[in-house]
């Protein structure tokens, strides 16, 4: 019977904790719909009992949930402009499958639950770095998605005494993150394009700066939140990330230097919904979990630039 569940398995960030947890011989069930998560990232989770289903049926979420101890929460329609295109497709994806995950893991007795929260829930304050005690100010209607997630959570652990922890991921990139939607992540489609040899687009003036996390110290962070002890982290939010951010345009220069693109970038107007800056205060992740963050950006990025040059080497079409 698994120990562990892990939703959005099939996304890059699931299929990483769910691999994680294999390699540590723990007995895992993992589920997706494959509405955004990819079948070849379930390659190498053969040990895995996977569930094809949706989260926003409860009687899937029922059967998933049966037996376990943990869950790992990460499915999720993440992307900012995405939620501005189809607001109510977010909330589906990422509201309504919360809260009957969380029933369903009442129900069945699980202990604790660990979600994949986001950093786009501090909103656009100026102050940096974002701390945990700061108001929330969510833009866009993924960012309230993933904030109504956090409260749900944070209220099945004073209400029914279920233990929620939720993860401020900020901007997380690495292997088998998929760079080919219009919706994915930007490191993702840079090296896509760079890669290829085809020109990046930069939306604003590429000044905006991110707080980008590499996927093992997300990883870390879970793994750490399932262990931690119930009086420090049950119904507590806290940062995921470097605490260090980094502009676009830079990033833009590391990324010629990896990939030996020689072209400019070309710039488009701001995306709609859209965050100027984004900052980690990361101390309360460290009080709470013991958690730093082993990786650093450069290192993540190479790590990260070299993996999807090996899928085109291994002919993959990216
Ligand atoms: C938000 C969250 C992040 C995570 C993510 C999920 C913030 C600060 N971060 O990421 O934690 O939840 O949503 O999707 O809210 N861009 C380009 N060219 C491209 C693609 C993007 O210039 O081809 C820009 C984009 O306009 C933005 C930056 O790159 O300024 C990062 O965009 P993103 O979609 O990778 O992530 P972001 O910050 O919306």
């Amino acid at each position: 019977m698994a120990k562990y569940l892990v939703t959005g398995v099939a996304g890059f960030i699931g299929r990483s904790i769910a691999a994680e947890l294999l390699r540590r011989g723990e007995a895992v069930r993992g589920i997706d719909n494959f509405l955004t998560g990819k079948r070849e990232n379930l390659t190498g989770l053969e040990a895995m009992e996977f569930i094809e289903g949706n989260l926003a049926d409860p009687a899937v979420c029922a059967a998933i949930c049966d037996g376990v101890e943990i869950v790992f929460h990460e499915a999720a329609l993440a992307s900012v402009p995405r939620s501005v295109a189809d607001p109510v497709a977010t909330n589906l994806n990422c509201v309504d499958a919360t809260l009957n995950l969380l029933v369903a893991a009442r129900s069945a007795g699980a202990r604790r639950v660990v979600y994949a929260g986001s950093s786009s829930v501090y909103g656009d304050s100026p102050t940096l770095p974002k701390r945990e005690q700061m108001l929330p100010n969510p833009i866009s209607p993924y960012a309230v998605a993933k904030l109504a997630g956090e409260q749900y959570l944070r209220s099945f652990s004073r209400v029914y005494g279920l233990e929620t922890v939720t993860l401020r991921y900020f901007n997380v990139f690495g292997p088998f993150q998929d760079p080919t939607s219009q919706y994915s992540g930007v490191l993702a489609i840079f090296c896509r394009k760079m890669l290829a040899g085809e020109q990046p687009t930069i939306y604003g003036d590429g000044e905006q700066t991110r707080d980008f996390t590499y996927i093992d110290n997300v990883v870390s962070a879970n793994l750490l939140a399932a262990g931690a002890p119930a009086g420090k982290v049950a119904g507590q939010a806290m940062n995921v990330a470097t605490g260090s951010r980094i502009t676009l345009n830079e990033t833009f220069r590391i990324l010629c230097e990896l990939t030996g693109y020689r072209g400019e970038p070309v710039y488009a107007p701001p995306r709609n919904g859209d965050i100027r800056d984004s900052l980690a205060d990361i101390g309360l992740a460290g009080e709470l979990l013991g958690y730093k963050p082993h990786v650093d950006f450069r290192e993540g990025l190479r790590r990260t630039v070299e993996w999807y040059q090996s899928c085109r080497d291994g002919g993959e079409k990216l």
